[in-house]
């Protein structure tokens, strides 16, 4: 086991303190049947701050696996994502090429079915020290002579504790390692925002295969949040899926962005993250 693996795995040992046996089987037992990104060729996007660096392998259609952050006041780096994905109806892509203009940058484009697809993607540092925005912006352009319906879901499954976590009225949902964060320690967290289309939803739920579309129920919820006050009760591995519906006109284009957050910050509270 590399040093890098065992930093990244300590959170997660860490989050699971204080949970039983059965749970900890259970958890141990979770089977992540996805896929696991990234497909085919890659780019690797890094970013450094005041704090530390960020390193991102995505690929063309912007899936990617590990987020690694390394943070200079305690000299680890964590990898703060286990698989990230854009599903369309459903399905994941794969692209055969992708270009990196620059060390944080990415360009591509494919197509799904009648739409034709530009991705820009950028990793910049985040508004709290300690973190890092990767920011995805799909174009969707349709050249044919009828409008085209597609629903996306970016989904991320991040292994940090798991505590989800979405701030009230706000945009993005989160998987942090902690869920009563002290500015003497560093919390772990990633962040999902996904925006453009005509009706976003956003759930965080129980890990791992559930890619189904959000039902309005479920909308705004976070799983094992026992007094729905939108943060967990309980550690388990959990994954983000949010979701918009895009209608793309005859000879149109639209464009979504997909804002993924992460890091290992001083908080003083989980309010500090970004809600919008
Ligand atoms: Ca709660
Ligand atoms: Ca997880």
């Amino acid at each position: 086991m590399s040093l890098r693996r065992h930093a990244a795995l300590l959170p997660l040992c860490l989050g699971l303190l204080g949970t039983s046996p059965a749970l900890l089987a259970a958890h141990a037992a979770a089977h992540k049947d996805l896929p696991r990104p990234p497909s085919g060729p890659t780019a690797v996007l890094s970013q450094s701050s005041p704090s530390g660096t960020a390193q991102v392998t995505v690929d063309g259609a912007g899936n990617f696996a590990e987020a690694l952050v390394y943070t200079v006041a305690d000299d680890l780096t964590v990898d703060m994502s286990y698989s990230s994905s854009l599903y369309f109806d459903g399905v994941g892509h794969g692209v055969d090429s992708v270009k990196q203009s620059q060390s944080n940058k990415a360009r591509s484009s494919f197509t799904v079915g009648p739409l034709q697809v530009d991705l820009k993607q950028v990793l910049t540092v985040g508004e709290l020290a300690g973190s890092y925005a990767l920011t995805q912006v799909y174009t969707l352009a349709n050249p044919g002579t009828e409008p085209v319906s597609v629903g996306l879901m970016r989904y991320n499954d991040s292994d940090l504790g798991d505590y989800g976590y979405q701030p009230p009225k706000g945009r993005f949902s989160y998987i942090v390692s902690n869920v009563t964060p002290s500015p003497e320690f560093l919390t772990g967290y990633v962040g999902v925002k996904l925006t453009g289309g005509s009706k976003t939803t956003r759930v965080v739920r129980h890990c791992c295969n559930n890619i189904s579309d959000i039902t309005p129920e479920e909308n705004n919820t976070v799983a094992d949040d026992l007094d729905g006050d939108g943060v967990s009760d309980d550690a388990w591995d959990k994954a983000i899926n949010n979701q918009t519906t895009v209608l793309v006109p005859a000879g149109g284009s639209v464009k979504v962005h997909t804002v993924t957050v992460f890091g290992r910050s001083a908080l003083d509270a989980l309010a500090s993250l970004p809600a919008r």
